[in-house]
């Protein structure tokens, strides 16, 4: 990054370098994260996602119940006395620190101090749930929440498997600066989605199950290569602990029965099967779609098993790519903006390296998830810092989610625009956006880059960086919050979380580079981050009792961040032609969809790429019914009596 106009593009974790074009536009620069130099349409709009006008240019306190433009120094004074009080009546416990996904490495880490060091591990950003029990997998049993292979390697591999995600319109960038090269040279794409979508149109095999049956699919295929004896016995033996296990736990597999439940065919599966036999390199990019509630059996560890089963961890070409959605999701993890772990991944009990350089240990005890401090504003929670999130709009009943927002004593929003969040807050803090300020962020392979401010925040808006350190200069002391600039944040960072040592901030202004910086870029390429060095195979077999019903069942996709400012292009609900003609319905006609608590008006859009007994609409569509009820939906034509005239 020679051109000091040149910066990471702050929309999505694919890490895209631009820098200011014609009129306005963001012009895409050649970097390792996108070799071609192009930017994807959202990205040539990276400069105004957010209108001048809309933009918050200084820090507001609520004054007789509206929010009132204020000093820098009044707004810290209001935060120091409401976070103080919440302290002493409730305890630190009692508080609440949501990030920062759009933040950098720095800002999430201060964040994270600040909350540590004032007593709490109640530190989260919600972003992490769109891939929690993926990124869970590969800590609990490879020893680090995050993709774990290089990009780039995927023009080795025979074979890529896409799992509930759609990278040709979510990572667009990434997707054909790396994917679709891999399938031009002759990589077989398998495409594991009830639903098609932009990436099934490149792919060799659909394979379309029922919603939340990822698990039986990956049991079935396993269990194929099982009894074909196609195992890498070497892999086995020498990488992986509890084959004999895994291999028992066939046993009492019933592959009619999860063929059944999960209603993929034999030869699709012989198919990909024989594929994943044969091929040298198995690749699996993951996304929203195969996130598992507790309640269903974990799609994610039944990959994983797969992959380890055929040797298919430590070498390129190879691995779980986790299509982070998010600037920085992967870095705030990071650097520990998560309830359990300390930066670098480490467990809350492995404290020594934190507080050697904080001079004070952090909590030993772990903080609740964004979701269940939600939960709890107005009643555990009487507290919260906000950097950078909306939890007023959000998958839960809006006017729930705004009940507990205003029954916090005390609200800090921290945030570049005014958004249905800052309505509640007390103290609103005006931000530097993504291409203001200067800092790292980490993307979705894992690249640390720098940011840098190629353009002057407006008025008396400060980077996250300086407002943070501030806070914390307040509310805990001066010398544990005494960094004179970005880079001094990094360097701290950088002797506790181990991945980013070794690489200064200044080296890292070129094309940044992958962490673990002393290490080879493909993890587990010797060994696993585990206590043995071996990774562990899942050994129980998914259970999945199927339910009978009349319905469709309702699938969602295409969730924004409000952020972006997009809407769906339509209120089209796709349905499979012959669910559509079983119920009288025709194209383009307009349909009723309810699940018995709720009921939403839409158009109807056959289309064969949907397994039957599914339907697909946008997110902003389908959440009124998925927020409330079921997924099971029943449809019709909102005007059948006419029609049978
Ligand atoms: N109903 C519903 N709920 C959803 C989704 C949906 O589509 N519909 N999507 C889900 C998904 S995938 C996700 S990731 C989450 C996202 O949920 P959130 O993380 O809450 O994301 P946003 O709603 O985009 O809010 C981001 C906020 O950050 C601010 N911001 C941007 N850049 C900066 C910066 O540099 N500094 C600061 N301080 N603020 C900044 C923006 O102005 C915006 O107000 O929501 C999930 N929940
Ligand atoms: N343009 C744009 N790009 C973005 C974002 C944005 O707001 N705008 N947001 C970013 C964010 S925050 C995120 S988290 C990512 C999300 O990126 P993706 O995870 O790719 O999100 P979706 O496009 O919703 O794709 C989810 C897919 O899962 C499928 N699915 C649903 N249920 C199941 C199931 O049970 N099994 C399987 N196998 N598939 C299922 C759906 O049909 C859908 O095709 O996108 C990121 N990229
Ligand atoms: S792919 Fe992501 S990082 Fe690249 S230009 Fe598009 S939004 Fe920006
Ligand atoms: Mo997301």
């Amino acid at each position: 990054m020679s051109d000091p106009e040149e910066t990471v593009c702050p929309l999505c974790a694919v890490g895209c370098h631009l820098s200011p074009g014609q009129s306005a536009r963001a012009r895409g620069v050649a970097s390792g994260a996108n070799p071609a130099g192009r930017l994807c349409s959202k990205g040539v709009g990276a400069f105004d996602v957010v209108d001048d006008d809309e933009r918050l240019t200084r820090p507001s306190i609520r004054r007789d119940g509206s929010l009132t433009p204020t000093t820098w120094e009044t707004a810290y004074e209001r935060v120091v006395e409401g976070f103080e009080s919440v302290v002493d009546a409730h305890g630190a416990d009692s508080l609440a620190f949501l990030g920062a996904p759009y933040c950098t490495n720095e800002e999430n880490y201060l964040l994270q101090k600040l909350a540590r060091l004032l007593g709490t591990n109640n530190v989260d950003n919600r972003a992490r749930l769109c891939h929690a029990s993926t990124t869970r997998t590969l800590s609990e049993r490879l020893g680090r929440p995050a993709t774990t292979n290089r990009l780039d390697g995927l023009t080795d591999a025979d074979v890529i498997v896409v799992a509930g995600a759609n990278p040709a319109r979510r990572q667009p960038v990434a997707f054909n600066s790396f994917v679709r090269p891999a399938v031009d040279a002759g990589a077989t794409l398998v495409h594991l989605d009830p639903v098609g979508n932009r990436t099934t149109r490149l792919a060799d095999v659909h394979l379309a199950p029922r919603p939340e049956t990822d698990a039986l699919v990956f049991d079935l295929l396993s269990h194929r290569l099982l009894a074909a004896g196609a195992v890498d016995r070497q892999f086995v033996d020498e990488r992986t602990r509890g084959f004999e296990m895994f291999e028992r736990s066939f046993e009492t597999f019933d592959p009619d029965a999860a063929r059944t439940a999960s209603g993929v065919d034999r030869e699709t599966v012989a198919g990909v099967a024989d594929r994943l036999a044969a091929a040298d390199r198995v690749a699996a990019l993951v996304g929203t779609g195969i996130e598992t509630g507790s309640e269903r059996p974990s799609a994610p560890a039944a990959l994983l098993d797969l992959l380890l089963l055929t040797g298919n961890v430590g070498r390129p070409g190879t691995g779980v790519f986790v299509l982070r959605g998010l600037v920085n999701e992967q870095g705030a993890t990071d650097v520990g903006c998560v309830p359990d772990r300390l930066p670098g991944h480490r467990p809350l009990s492995d404290a020594d390296a934190v507080a050697a350089e904080w001079g004070a240990d952090p909590p030993n005890s772990p903080g609740q998830t964004a979701t269940e401090l939600l939960a709890s504003f107005g009643t555990e929670i009487r507290g919260a810092l906000v950097v950078g999130e909306n939890p007023a709009i959000s998958k839960r009943d809006t006017d729930w989610v705004r009940r507990r927002l205003d029954a916090l004593d005390t609200l800090v929003v921290v945030d570049i625009a005014a958004s249905q969040t800052t309505q509640h807050a007390d103290v609103v803090l005006a931000a530097a956006s993504g291409v203001e300020k200067a800092g790292t962020v980490t993307n979705l392979d894992r690249r640390v880059q720098r940011v840098r401010p190629i353009r002057a925040p407006p008025a008396e808006a400060r980077p996250d960086c300086r407002i943070l350190r501030d806070v914390g200069r307040r509310l805990v002391s001066d010398e544990q919050f005494g960094y004179s600039d970005v880079s001094a944040v990094f360097d701290e960072l950088s002797r506790v979380v181990p991945a980013y040592r070794g690489v200064d901030f200044d080296s890292l202004a070129e094309g940044g580079q992958r962490w673990p910086f002393e290490g080879d870029d493909v993890l587990y390429r010797e060994a696993f981050d585990t206590p043995d060095g071996r990774a562990a195979f899942g050994t129980a077999r998914a259970v999945f009792e199927p339910r009978e019903h009349e319905g469709l069942h309702l699938v969602a996709g295409g969730r924004t961040s409000e952020f972006y400012g997009e809407e769906a292009t339509g209120r089209t609900v796709r349905l499979h032609p012959a669910d559509a003609a079983e119920r009288g319905i025709e194209a383009a006609e307009s349909i009723v969809v309810s699940n018995g608590e709720a009921s939403i008006v839409a158009t109807a859009a056959p289309d064969d790429t949907l397994r039957r007994g599914t339907a697909y609409a946008h997110a902003s569509v389908a959440d009124p019914l998925l927020r409330c009820g079921s997924a099971v939906v029943t449809v019709e034509s909102t005007t059948p009596t006419q029609r049978l005239k």
